[in-house]
């Protein structure tokens, strides 16, 4: 396994469509792999492929508590099929937008068709908190990030201060 670099706002790959998969194989699994590891360390709860700058559609999740066993959920060409009317609001971040956090209200239910670590198709209704990360993840794989579901006002002011850090950033690089 291997940590692998999270991009962050800026990057305008972070605005990418990703491709489909076109199958599971051992160098798809070892990106999920490596984008598990990624995740624990960072420490996050989703993950999607872009984070990693790489344009694929796949995604994995672990909700476990950092005193329980690790339970990651691996998601390939997932597809959101059926969102429920009732909405739900969490505070949501992004490990590609560090230390921002904002309520975000979406469908509470959602049913999402994808294929697993195995390549095998299978469907979920995801509730609560698996819902909300299904559905912050998969927007990922269209380039569309947690701040589009705010306020342009909070939107504008939150990407000036990223773009602000990284030209601070750009007179002292790394390495
Ligand atoms: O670690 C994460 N926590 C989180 C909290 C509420 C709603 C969504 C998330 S996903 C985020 C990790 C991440 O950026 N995934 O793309
Ligand atoms: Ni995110």
């Amino acid at each position: 396994m291997a940590l692998r670099h999270i991009i962050t706002l800026p990057d305008p790959k972070l605005r990418l469509v990703s491709k489909p998969l076109e199958r599971v194989d051992d160098a798809v699994r070892k990106l999920l792999d490596d984008m598990v590891e990624t995740m624990h360390e960072a420490p996050g709860i989703g993950l999607a492929a872009i984070q990693v700058a790489e344009p694929l559609r796949m995604l994995v999740i672990d909700l476990a508590k950092k005193d329980e066993l690790a339970n990651p959920l691996f998601f390939v060409n997932p597809e959101i099929v059926w969102s429920a009317d009732e909405r739900s609001t969490y505070e949501e971040g992004c490990l590609s937008i560090p230390e921002y956090y904002e309520e975000v209200e979406r469908p509470a239910r959602v049913r999402t068709r994808f294929v697993d670590r195995d390549g095998k198709p299978q469907e979920i209704v995801a509730e609560g908190l698996l819902a909300t990360v299904l559905q912050h993840e998969i927007d990922h794989l269209d380039g569309v990030l947690f701040i589009d579901h705010i306020s342009k006002l909070k939107r504008d002011r939150v990407i000036k201060k990223f773009v602000k850090m990284a030209k601070r950033a750009e007179g002292h690089p790394p390495l």
